[in-house]
């Protein structure tokens, strides 16, 4: 059997804080190994890297979740007991909820929800000088997820939503008072969504039957019992953040059409593949969704390593996406790739890799790539905007990261 190779040392944690999104990639590099050991939080540590990797990572016969995602992670971020946690039965019979929200007439729905709002702003816009894509792009996506979710949200009340629901995302990783206030959201929000899945499931509040709201107020788990108040919440929860998060791709999004002119003239036919194919180069290449952890669910060899029960394991999903073995010209970013390359589910994983239905692989990733397409289309050809001295560049070790200045546009105007 072979040794892993090692990364000396009694805890690592401030290394990973201090390379970021390039940690796994930066070892992998100087082991020239696909995987390696480490220590983090504590404990021993296997990381994978690359497709082939992957495919193992994904293995229900191999890995589970139980135990997996670290407790600063489910105080902001993911919340307890969510389908982030469940294993096998349990978890494919939780997940098949989260699929059924993502029918075509769902999605359908939540495009026309996404260019209402954007239509609102262009509106709004004209009368500003300059406004941040990023802290805007939040509200259109937060008025639109709660209303494609059921869950009521008064303009009055919008903003501190707005706030609350992007603290989940922006603090897992933080330090201090920030990480606290990710905290305190979680806390906010699970006790506004748990109160309006009592008085849904009391018939004091009306939502569509087809909403997650009333689709997860009246869940029945395998034992046919209806899941406790918080779980319904944190799963409520697990549709609206994400959604919502989308904003740092529209970021992206925004950052790509100023870098790359030449590739914004393309999508001036506003042709379909056109607009996918930069979402997809932008969901490549931009960093946002580092890795995730999975636990060995028992003893197995893979390549000569043995990997034993209960280890925790993590997937470089940035790394992958920029992995020369699977990408010409990994760091370049050029739409046309998606024409050319081959892709599959487990050298391309923006938002994980494998199967949606059988294992943990994103619910949210068509919904993600229509509202991107529909947010660029406004911003590439149905709006003008002057760009002010700014930086927008982006950091590759905080997590997640954002482009600096949340990219300011100025004297925005409708063309089409
Ligand atoms: C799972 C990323 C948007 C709902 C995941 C995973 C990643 C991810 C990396 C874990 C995959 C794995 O471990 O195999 C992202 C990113 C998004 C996004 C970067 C962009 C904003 C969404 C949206 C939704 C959503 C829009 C819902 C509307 C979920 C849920 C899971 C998940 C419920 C858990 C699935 C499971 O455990 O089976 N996402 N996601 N996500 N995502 Fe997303
Ligand atoms: C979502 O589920 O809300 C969408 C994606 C949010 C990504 C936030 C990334 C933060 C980095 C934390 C690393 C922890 C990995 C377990």
């Amino acid at each position: 059997m072979k040794t892993f190779p090692r990364e000396e040392g009694i805890d690592h944690t401030l290394t990973l804080m201090r390379e970021g999104y390039q940690y796994i990639q930066n070892r992998r590099e100087s082991f020239q190994s696909d995987v390696f050991e480490t220590r983090l939080l504590g404990e021993k540590v296997i990381c994978l890297s690359g497709e082939e990797a992957a495919r193992i990572f994904y293995d229900n016969d191999k890995f589970i979740r139980h135990g997996a995602a670290p407790k600063r992670a489910q105080k902001t971020l993911l919340g307890e007991n969510g389908v982030q946690t469940l294993d096998g039965e349990t978890h494919h019979h939780r997940k098949a909820m989260f699929m059924t929200l993502m029918s075509p007439a769902g999605l359908k729905k939540m495009n026309e929800l996404i260019a209402v709002q954007w239509e609102k702003k262009i509106e709004e816009w004209a009368g500003k000088k300059r406004v941040n894509l990023y802290e805007q792009a939040q509200d259109i996506l937060t008025r639109a997820a709660c209303e494609w979710a059921g869950v009521p949200l008064e303009d009055d009340e919008a903003e501190e939503k707005r706030k609350e629901l992007a603290l989940l995302f922006e603090t897992p990783a933080s330090a201090g008072v920030h990480y606290w206030r990710g905290k305190r959201a979680r806390t906010n929000l699970e006790t506004w969504i748990g109160g309006l899945i009592e008085q849904v499931r009391a018939g004091d509040l009306q939502v569509p039957e087809e909403s997650a709201l009333y689709q997860f107020s009246f869940h029945q788990d395998l034992e046919g019992n209806l899941l406790d108040k918080e779980t319904a919440a944190v799963e409520v929860l697990n549709i609206i953040r994400p959604i919502v998060a989308v904003s740092i791709y529209i970021a992206f999004l925004g950052h790509a059409i100023i870098s790359h002119p030449e590739e914004k003239r393309k999508l001036a036919s506003r042709k379909e593949s056109a607009l996918e194919n930069f979402v997809q180069e932008v969901r490549r290449l931009y960093p946002f969704f580092p890795f995730n952890g999975a636990r060995v669910k028992v003893d197995f060899e893979w390549n000569g390593y043995q990997f034993e029960k209960g280890i925790l394991t993590l997937l470089d999903f940035f790394g992958t996406n920029r992995d020369p073995r699977s990408w010409t010209n990994p760091t370049l970013f050029d739409p046309s790739r998606f024409e050319d390359e081959t892709i599959t589910s487990y050298n391309f994983m923006p938002q994980g890799g494998g199967d949606h239905a059988t294992g943990h692989r994103c619910p949210g990733e068509w919904l993600t790539i229509e509202v991107m397409k529909i947010s660029l289309d406004y911003l590439a050809n149905r709006m003008e905007f002057d760009v002010p001295d700014q930086d927008i560049s982006y950091s590759l070790v905080s997590m997640p990261s954002i482009p600096n200045s949340e990219i300011v546009l100025e004297n925005v105007r409708r063309v089409a």
